[in-house]
């Protein structure tokens, strides 16, 4: 059977193409069962799927009416650009179309008519989605590529922009950075961001027109010319991470920096002829779906993984709820040739029947308990299970048990609060006197002062005798003559006859008052 089970996981995926297939329906002694595989969607032109913009506002010809030359033919400026005109139009989404035979269709700028002021135009492409570049990116310009440009990329639908290549007839005096080909990088160098002078010198505007992100002759550091050995590129894909990531992109941005010169210097008396034109950008990869999709659709405006291995998510990034027994991790190129699927577990499945609720990705064998338990449970979860909120930390009610936010820390206030643990809804055991569900609060008659402390005075109680005034709520300060904590004692000497009747007074008149004091003093005592 193991035999068996071998040579199907051997020769399947392998007749299909490489990581073609997610799962296939297999026979073993056992019966028939799926068998799991490591896959991702085919390369497609990502064109098809592009949202784009142009900026700034204005820099696309025909509004209003304009004529051009080209190099060619500098002073036969017949050609004209005229957006209300579909014929003499040049909009942004001519950089995609499907062109006829031999009608070549292009978004054109406005020329250069404000020299020396630059003449700046970007084009920025959006997928809303991670994808995979698996081909060189062609930008395909008519009238003459650009003198400088740079390509940029984000990883973030936008919030965030890297450079992604450089590109001028001279680099260190466009950008400061010495020239370099691609094909003299190394295994080490692949993914370094470099400048390149060969798709930016002069070379006639008909013969040499693309500009391209040599994506091919990066993978053949790797995998050869021809791209051969395929599977070295694959296994340093997965161990080298910042490898991945330069080929993966969710918008691309092209900054046109200086149009076509001609080979000579700008020649102020025709600005008609610098502009900048495109014709097609071909963009081929696939959507980046972890190796648990070969399927990626366009769905109401966006590219979508169709997961598998019960993964869910715009690029399988999770595990579908009720499978998230172990930690989602991305499917693998390895072992080579047919990777791992790395697929989510439902509870009681092949993991040894041990649920940690996904805060868990190992189990443990506990000899002398005999018991199955998860093993360093995150998300600060403890248990046999991750089942259970680590000390100090409270369930969080509207996230369930598999939820990162399962628990929530009790944040108890270290003065306040008798330790730092709290009930199922957060709040916290307070010391005498302090309130609040996480006791930074004081209860009435009490002031915060490193804790709560009772009051010995206050406006409505009135409480220091004898004239005192009550100070912040923690003393009397008591008239000449007086004192003891609420001024209730006479300074005079007992022999003094005048002092003995007025001490006398106060202590027929207020016995109430004296047993006001000994509650405070006791609550000052017990604290
Ligand atoms: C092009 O985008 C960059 C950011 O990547 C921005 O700084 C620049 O101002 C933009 N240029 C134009 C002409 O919109
Ligand atoms: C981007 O894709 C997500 C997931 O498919 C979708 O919910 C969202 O509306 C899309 N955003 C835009 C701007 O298309
Ligand atoms: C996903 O879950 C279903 C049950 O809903 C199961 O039949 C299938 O085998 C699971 N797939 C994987 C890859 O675990
Ligand atoms: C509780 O869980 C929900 C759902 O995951 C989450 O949105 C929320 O932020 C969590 N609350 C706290 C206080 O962490
Ligand atoms: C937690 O303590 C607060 C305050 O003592 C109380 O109101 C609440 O009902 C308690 N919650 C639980 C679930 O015991
Ligand atoms: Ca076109």
């Amino acid at each position: 059977m193991l035999y068996l089970v071998a040579f199907l996981l051997h020769c399947l995926p392998l007749a299909m193409g490489h990581y073609d297939i997610c799962k296939s329906w297999v026979t073993t002694d056992d019966g028939p069962s799926w068998e799991f595989y490591a896959c991702q969607p085919k390369a497609m032109r990502m064109k098809d799927y592009v949202t784009v913009r142009v900026d700034p506002p204005g820099i696309t010809c025909g509004d209003p009416p304009e004529r051009f030359c080209t190099h060619e033919n500098p002073y036969l400026c017949s050609d004209e650009c005229d957006a209300s005109t579909p014929d003499l139009a040049h909009p942004p989404k001519l950089m995609f179309d499907k062109e006829d035979e031999g009608l070549v269709t292009y978004w054109q700028s406005v020329t250069w008519s404000r020299y020396p002021e630059p003449l700046l135009a970007n084009i920025t492409l959006s997928w809303n989605k991670s994808i995979e570049l698996t081909d060189d990116i062609v930008v395909t310009f008519e009238y003459g590529r650009p003198t400088v440009m740079m390509l940029e990329k984000s990883l973030d639908n936008g919030r965030t922009w890297h450079p992604y290549q450089y590109y001028a007839d001279d680099c260190m005096e466009a950008f400061g950075m010495p020239a370099r080909r691609v094909k003299d990088l190394s295994t080490t160098s692949a993914n370094r961001i470099i400048c390149t002078e060969e798709y930016s010198r002069w070379a006639g505007s008909k013969k040499e027109k693309n500009v391209r992100l040599e994506v091919r002759d990066r993978f053949a550091i790797f995998a050869g010319q021809d791209l051969r050995n395929m599977d070295n590129l694959y296994t340093r894909l997965e161990s080298a991470k910042g490898l991945k990531d330069f080929f993966t992109v969710t918008d691309l941005r092209m900054r046109l920096l200086r149009p076509a010169l001609g080979g000579t210097y700008v020649q102020r008396e025709n600005l008609y002829k610098y502009f900048y034109a495109v014709s097609n950008i071909e963009v081929t990869g696939r959507c980046k779906c972890n190796l648990h999709a070969n399927l990626c659709s366009f769905k109401e405006g966006s590219l979508q993984c169709e997961c598998e291995h019960n993964t869910t998510g715009q690029d399988c990034g999770k595990c579908k709820k009720n499978f998230r027994t172990r930690s989602w991790r991305a499917g693998s190129y390895l072992p080579l040739p047919n990777g791992s699927p790395n697929a989510c577990a439902a509870a009681g499945s092949a993991f040894g029947n041990c649920e940690c609720y996904g805060h868990s990705n190992r189990c443990s064998y506990i000899d002398f308990l005999n018991v199955v338990t998860c093993v360093s449970c995150k998300h600060n979860t403890r248990g046999q299970h991750c089942q259970h909120c680590r000390l100090g930390f409270y369930r969080n009610g509207s996230a369930e048990l598999d939820d990162e936010n399962v628990c929530i820390e009790c944040n108890c206030n270290q003065i306040g609060s008798l330790h730092d643990r709290c009930n199922e809804t957060g709040y916290c055991e307070c010391r005498e006197g302090a309130a609040g569900p996480k006791c930074d609060d004081c209860l009435p008659n009490y002031y915060w002062r490193q804790g709560c402390f009772p009051n010995v005075c206050d406006e409505e109680l009135l409480i220091c005798q004898n004239g005192g005034t009550c100070y912040q709520n923690q003393r009397c300060i008591c008239p000449a003559g007086f004192k003891g904590i609420l001024c209730e004692q006479s300074k005079c000497d007992s022999d003094n006859k005048a002092c003995n009747s007025a001490s006398s007074t106060y202590l027929s008149l207020t016995p109430f008052l004296i047993s006001a004091l000994i509650l405070q003093l006791q609550r000052l005592l017990d604290f």
